[in-house]
Order: structure tokens, then C-alpha cells, then sequence
């Protein structure tokens, strides 16, 4: 009885761990990336950056113009990250210049922090335990550093 039952049983528990890991894998990278995949400035970061992988995306209006942005963390290389804004025109959708990004634990927090609009960012993150942080600004196509520390340790 036992002998006919044990490899069904084990193929049972194997395709069930795959679906798991799967639905696991699905959850993680939207929870993680902090935006849905279907999301159209992240489509159209991927249709510019198809071989970089995202690690951390930020949704809002960044240059005040009533049209949320995408702030999109991504890696360059090994060890090597970038991060760029995608900003909705309205009609098109344009992509700031790339600023180096945090290599780990990765954090964009929405801060207006001279109550004046634009709305500023902070991007915070580690690279060997190493913490830094910086405030940006978009202004026009750049990503103003406003002000910051241990970024040159992070990035
Ligand atoms: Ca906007
Ligand atoms: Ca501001």
C-alpha cells in the first residue's frame, strides 16, 4: 500500500513547493518594488532599461505638475547601481538624468522638505553596513543632491 502511494505523495509535495515558491516569488517582487509591474512609467523604464533589473521604485509627483512619478532604483552591474525618474508628461513620458543608487536595502521616503513645491525625495541604503543617505530634487531632466552623507560609502 505504502510503496504505491510514495512516489505520488512525493510528486504531490514537489509540484506543491513549486507553486508555493512561485506565488512566494510573485508576492515578494511587488511587495518589494513598491509599484505593480503593470504600471506604465515601469513599462516604459523597461522598454528603455530592458537588461537592468529594478530593485525599488517610487511613486509620486516629483516635479509638481500634478502627474504622479516614477522613481526607479536599478542595478547598472555587479555591485553597481543607478537611479533615474520617469516623469509623466502627460502625452510622453521623459527619464532624468542617472545618479548612482544605494547597492543595499534600499529606501525612497517622500519628503517636502522646504514646503515648496516640488516634493522632495530621500534615498537611503547600505553597501557593507556602510549607511548613507541623500535628498534629491528634480529639476528639469536633473536630480539635484540637496544634501546628504555616506553616499559615496553606499553607492
Ligand atoms: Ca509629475
Ligand atoms: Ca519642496
Amino acid at each position: 500500500m505504502w510503496k504505491k502511494l510514495r512516489i505520488p505523495i512525493v510528486i504531490i509535495i514537489i509540484f506543491g513547493l513549486g507553486i508555493w515558491g512561485f506565488s512566494q516569488d510573485k508576492i515578494k517582487q511587488e511587495k518589494d518594488l513598491g509599484v505593480s509591474l503593470d504600471n506604465e512609467l515601469l513599462q516604459h523604464f523597461i522598454s528603455q532599461y530592458p537588461d537592468n533589473e529594478i530593485l525599488k521604485c517610487g511613486y509620486e509627483d516629483m516635479n509638481g505638475d500634478g502627474t504622479k512619478d516614477l522613481i526607479v532604483i536599478f542595478n547598472k552591474a555587479k555591485r553597481s547601481n543607478g537611479m533615474v525618474v520617469v516623469l509623466d508628461k502627460g502625452s510622453q513620458y521623459e527619464i532624468t538624468e542617472e545618479v548612482p543608487a544605494p547597492i543595499e536595502n534600499q529606501t525612497i521616503e517622500f519628503k517636502d522638505i522646504d514646503k515648496k513645491p516640488p516634493m522632495e525625495f530621500i534615498v537611503s541604503g547600505s553597501k557593507d553596513g556602510k549607511f548613507g543617505y541623500a535628498i534629491f530634487r528634480v529639476e528639469g531632466l536633473e536630480l539635484k543632491d540637496l544634501f546628504g552623507d555616506g553616499m559615496e560609502d553606499c553607492c
